[in-house]
């Protein structure tokens, strides 16, 4: 076994790696780029290379500049993670030359399932089912469109060295073909700079099944199982599980058998994911992703063994740690995808620092636990547009389906961020639509299902807006260094204040008198740690995270999070004469209380200034860190709407 590795690769996979090769004692290299200078990755490894710029180009995609790091610390192998370098022949072969090891397939297999038709052609020698199809070399219009009819409508037109859902093209009818064939070949030649096509039979409710394969270098080849990874978004996925809802036994066995084959006819080494797109009670090869893929922790959740020690022993030399016969299923497997996107503006990246972030109680291992959690971010980290935006992966494992989705809802309902778009609501919604639970899945199910996953926003529900309200006055008994409604001279010892609050579009009432708080009227009480609340609203406990974000609360309750726009119109009287100077009454009333001194120096949204309007109770807050420079009223003086109350200085 190595007893050193470079890890060529950086977030959750990075960390991912380092995890196994630790527990293993073998030592770990982390290279970085300029962004990821203090990122997690690079805690997590025992050393660390700078490699250069931000974007990948630059850095993580530059073989020389990795080679470069593996010989300076004399890491004996390097694990590419997936992504960047990882299916790269290039690579894979200046590894070889280097003398180093590279911890994936030979090149010659990443070689010959990198081009479709090439691929499609070894696979049909090697009895792997295939789409009906044509993906020979002759490649003239005329023959290409003979070749469709025979095949029957609808066709798929695919460039052969496309991949990902670029480059296809949907055909109806014999007499569209042509032009769909010519928009085709437009496209491939600009994005691959290579202009072949096949031709498929369109399949229209297809899943897409892929099995994981491991092949070692004494000739033993296995698989281990299916992962469903029918709910994807253009051609992105979204949520995996293992194993495939519904899948007999028998065709379990031959889809895994294929698998083998197809490894098998490339002279495959290492882990492999074998796709099948299959509809119906039938299957077919659609291509081979020659490294380990993003989802094979749900593989690992159901057969307890770790795939990244494998690949190390694999790469080492060792033996496959299990046969065939000693590889079993146990229970189900789900993983959801957290990234930074907004589903609601059409799944648009978004970007920017997770000012708060926390996942449910988790593993970060194998199957130690029902829930793991892989990621490769931690608070106060930045999603930047150099990488992929995904923030997680949330694991979970059940004894069977149900219990494993009920875990998921339940983790993603713990999952809190804050400071950029995320997917999670939407992948709860997904979790718990009827559509996904019922297990009859298809590449359709999100647009199907669109209504469901995209409800029209509701009003908060007020324990949240009593979370919000506890969570406000907290926070201005906090920067005032005391609670302005119990601690201060005394102006309230014989009343009950009333104070509005405006919560997104809602408005709220806080009471505070002889017995205690009130809520629209409801007796409260607030105990509260840190970000979490616990109010007893009347009779009924109320538990949840508040977070600000600016005049923004985010407030986490009951497994979901409602952002709400705090206005407090009298707090932010005079902010608009900009910064000090003059603070108005914004409408006429009553000064009930200075909070502090003349001369004090405050912190911004430090409470000043207690009046009472129309049987309400508004508090003045600074403007910015400033001071305090001249009351100009006491309590008890009226004041007309526009009065200068205070002035301020910075
Ligand atoms: C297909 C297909 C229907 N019929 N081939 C999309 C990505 C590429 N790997 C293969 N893809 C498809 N090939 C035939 N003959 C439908 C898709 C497809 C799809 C496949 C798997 C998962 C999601 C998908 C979403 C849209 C289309």
């Amino acid at each position: 076994m190595f007893t050193k590795i470079l890890i060529a690769n950086r977030g959750e996979i990075a960390c991912r790696v380092a995890t196994t090769a630790r527990r293993l004692g073998i030592k770990t290299v982390a290279v970085y780029s300029d962004a990821d200078a203090g990122s997690k990755h690079v805690a997590a490894c025992d050393e660390a290379v700078h490699l250069g710029p931000a974007t990948a180009k630059e850095s993580y995609l530059v073989m020389e500049k990795i080679l470069a790091a593996a010989k300076a610390t004399g890491a004996q192998a390097i694990h590419p993670g997936y992504g960047f370098l990882s299916e790269n022949e290039d690579f894979a072969e200046a590894c070889a030359k280097a003398g180093v090891t590279f911890i994936g397939p030979p090149a010659s297999a990443i070689s010959a399932m990198g081009l479709k038709s090439e691929a499609k052609s070894r696979m049909e020698k090697a009895k792997v089912p295939l789409v009906p199809g044509y993906h020979g070399a002759d490649q003239a219009p005329a023959l290409l469109h003979q070749q469709a009819d025979r095949i029957g409508y609808p066709v798929l037109i695919k460039a052969s060295a496309g991949g990902g859902g670029k480059g296809m093209r949907a055909v109806d009818r014999s007499a569209d073909f042509l032009a769909a064939l010519e928009s085709c070949k437009r496209e491939a030649i600009n994005a691959f700079g290579d202009d072949a096509v096949l031709i498929e039979k369109y399949l229209t409710k297809p899943r897409h099944i892929e099995v994981q394969v491991f092949a070692d270098t004494h000739g033993e080849c296995v698989y281990l199982f299916e992962r469903d990874c029918s709910v994807q978004r253009r051609h992105q996925k979204v949520l995996e599980e293992a194993p495939a809802p519904g899948l007999s036994e028998a065709r379990r066995k031959a889809m895994g058998e294929a698998a083998v084959a197809a490894a098998k006819a490339v002279g495959y080494v290492g882990a492999g994911t074998v796709e099948f797109i299959a509809e119906g009670e039938q299957f077919y090869f659609m291509e081979m992703n020659t490294r380990l893929q993003v989802e094979h922790p749900v593989t690992e959740m159901i057969t307890g063994f770790d795939l990244v020690e494998w690949q190390l022993r694999v790469a080492s030399g060792e033996r496959l740690p299990a046969t065939q016969a000693e590889l079993k299923i146990r229970g189900h497997a789900l993983e959801a995808r957290v990234y930074a996107e907004n589903p609601e503006k059409g799944f648009l990246p978004a970007i920017g620092t997770l000012s708060h972030l926390r996942f449910p109680e988790h593993v970060s291992f194998v199957r130690d636990g029902a829930v793991r959690v892989d990621s490769g971010v931690r608070e106060g980290d930045a999603i930047t547009p150099f990488y992929d935006p995904m923030i997680a992966k949330l694991i979970v494992w059940g004894e069977d389906r149900e219990l494993a989705l009920t875990r998921m809802a339940d983790a993603l309902g713990k999952t809190q961020i804050v400071g950029l778009a995320t997917n999670v609501a939407f992948l709860k919604r997904l979790v718990e639509s009827k559509a996904f639970a019922s297990g009859d899945l298809d590449t359709g199910l999100i647009a199907k299902n669109h209504d469901v996953l995209f409800p029209a926003a509701k009003a908060p529900v007020d324990t949240v807006l009593a979370l919000a309200a506890a969570a406000v006055l907290a926070r201005e008994a906090e920067s005032a260094d005391a609670d302005p409604w119990s601690s201060r001279s005394g102006w309230r010892l014989n009343q009950v204040f009333l104070r509005s609050l405006k919560l997104g579009s809602s408005e709220v009432q806080v009471a505070y008198g002889h017995s205690g708080y009130r809520f629209n009227g409801q007796p409260m009480t607030v105990t509260r740690d840190g970000l979490d609340y616990q109010l007893m609203l009347g009779e009924q406990p109320v538990r949840g995270t508040v977070v600000f974000e600016g005049e923004t609360l985010h407030v986490f309750h009951a497994g979901t999070v409602t952002a709400l726009e705090l206005f407090d119109a009298i707090a932010h009287a005079g902010q608009d004469e900009g910064q000090g100077g003059k603070l108005v009454a914004p409408m006429p009333g009553k000064i009930v209380a200075l909070l502090c001194g003349q001369g004090a120096a405050v912190k911004k949204g430090t409470p000043l200034l207690v009046m009472e309007a129309m049987k309400m109770e508004h508090t003045i807050t600074a403007p910015a860190d400033g001071t305090v420079a001249e009351f100009l009223f006491s309590p008890g003086d009226q004041v007309s709407e526009g009065a200068e109350l205070l002035k301020f200085s910075l």
